[in-house]
């Protein structure tokens, strides 16, 4: 992005590379409306007001391109803050290309990933939060990836940091000015109000740390790692979670050699489930090379659903497997299987102790909703609320682990009565940390990382 010059034309398919009814080419820069007005012969473009839609043939020279609508918008109300047009044509590729070439003969050049949403944030139209926002929303493939996407794009989070990062300016002003009288002891910031407001953003940076375990879980979604001993019915499971036949069950111990992932979306969380393959001593070279599979997943799992025949495994064994998941899993959930074979559920609840183990019968579809509510109870801890402020990007999180330290810093300046130019040195790092995640404080490398991960045309 060192040789950016935000002023110039770009221009990008903003719709999908492929055949569909209509493209959309998206132009933005001072002069596009000019440029667009050159091949659209059916009326002045430029003599046209902001926000009108214009039906026309587009033409460069002799050379019909297509018949099309144009968009006008004019800076600053438009979404990059620049005049922007939009060519909505027929959406063939050779029409596209024809159209986008003809623009760049004439001036504009080939967009970078993001750089319309990029010359949004550097006209102030959005700030960093939102402009990450946009490709979150883009990619969202769920209702509460879309929700929580949307909820930042409309700038809840950025509101929340704001407010607090303006009572801190407040502050800061005042112990800065204290060192301009520092020959007499003045404290023009009150201390305790400092502290109160310390501890109030406090609150607020842990709340929002918080969150972004359950904003990994709706931006990300969550691996679920289907895992037990042979013919456990790991594999009924899993056909029965997608209601399709997608892998092999039989009653020979060691059908599943390789794991076989499937995404199941239940309340709009997506779960990546793993069928792997039975855990067993002695198995043979394949079947061995499978368990060590299974072994790897259940590490590295977000949740371990550990499915045991309730049959015929015994509460020494399931119990040592719970210890040894209590190790290695970060999330564990206890399935007996098989419960149509027997009908004592109850007493076998009671028998293998473990509190939240669930019954049910894979083969018979029976408890199969009390496992998905288990699986979303179990990453979101109750209800999700979209409507909250949730952290989703990791970035964002790490900054706010920076403020979370910084105040603790301030904190202690101020228990320990620090001087007032030292304790200016930390809420100035508070700030600065703050004011990163919104893009206030921003550099090109980081800019460049962030927009690099759009689409073109956006
Ligand atoms: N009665 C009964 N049988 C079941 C149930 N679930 C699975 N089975 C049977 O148990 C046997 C093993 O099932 P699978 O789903 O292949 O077991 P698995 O855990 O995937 O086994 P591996 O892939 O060998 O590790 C099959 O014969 C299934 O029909 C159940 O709920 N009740
Ligand atoms: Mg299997």
């Amino acid at each position: 992005m060192s040789d950016l010059k935000w002023n110039d034309i770009i221009v990008a398919l903003a719709t999908p590379q492929g055949i569909g009814a209509i493209g959309v080419i998206r132009l933005s820069g001072k002069g596009c409306i000019e440029l667009v007005d050159r091949l659209f012969i059916s009326k002045k473009l430029l003599e046209q007001p902001a926000n009108t839609l214009h039906v026309g043939l587009l033409m460069d020279g002799e050379i019909k391109l297509d018949e099309v609508v144009v968009s006008l918008f004019k800076g600053p109300k438009s979404y990059t803050g620049e005049d922007v047009v939009e060519i909505s044509c027929h959406g063939s590729n050779f029409i596209l290309q024809q159209i986008i070439s003809t623009c760049i003969k004439y001036g504009a050049r080939l967009a970078t990933p993001g750089e319309f949403t990029l010359r949004a944030f550097l006209h102030g139209k959005m700030d960093l939060v939102q402009a990450e926002a946009v490709a979150d929303l883009i990619a969202s493939g769920t209702k509460a990836a879309q929700e929580t996407a949307l909820n930042q794009v409309r700038g809840g989070f950025s509101h929340v940091l704001d407010h607090l990062r303006e009572e801190l300016i407040k502050f800061s002003a005042l112990i800065e000015l204290e060192l301009d009288f520092s020959q007499e002891d003045v404290e023009f910031a009150d201390r305790s109000s400092l502290i109160d407001l310390l501890n109030r953003i406090s609150v607020t940076v842990h709340d929002l740390l918080q969150s972004f375990q359950l904003g990994n879980v709706i931006k990300n979604g969550v691996s679920v790692a289907i895992v037990g001993k042979p013919n456990a019915g790991k594999s009924t499971l899993l056909n029965a979670l997608l209601k399709e036949n997608r892998a092999i069950v039989s009653a020979i111990a060691g059908t599943t050699r390789d794991t076989i992932e499937e995404v199941l979306n239940i309340d709009g969380i997506l779960f990546r489930l793993i069928d792997t393959a039975g855990i067993r001593e002695g198995a043979d070279e394949i079947e061995a090379i499978g368990v060590e599979k299974s072994r790897e997943k259940m590490r590295n799992a977000d949740l371990v659903l550990y499915l045991f025949d309730a049959m015929v495994e015994n509460k020494e064994a399931v119990g040592m497997m719970l210890e040894e998941l209590k190790q290695t899993a970060k999330q564990w959930l206890f399935v007996g299987n098989k419960v149509d074979a027997a009908q004592d559920v109850a007493n076998r609840q009671v028998y293998y102790g473990i509190d939240d183990a669930l019954f049910i019968s894979a083969k018979e579809d029976k408890g199969l909703d009390q496992i998905k509510k288990a699986l979303v109870h179990k990453v979101t801890h109750g209800a999700i609320n979209t409507e909250q402020t949730i952290v989703t990007n990791a970035r964002h999180f790490q900054a706010l682990e920076k403020v979370a330290s910084s105040i603790i810093a301030i904190q202690n300046g101020i228990d320990q009565r620090l001087p007032g130019d030292l304790l200016a040195i930390d809420l100035r790092q508070c700030l600065h940390y703050l004011g990163e995640i919104t893009g206030q404080i921003s550099n090109e490398d980081q800019l460049d990382f962030i927009f690099s991960k759009f689409c073109i045309g956006k």
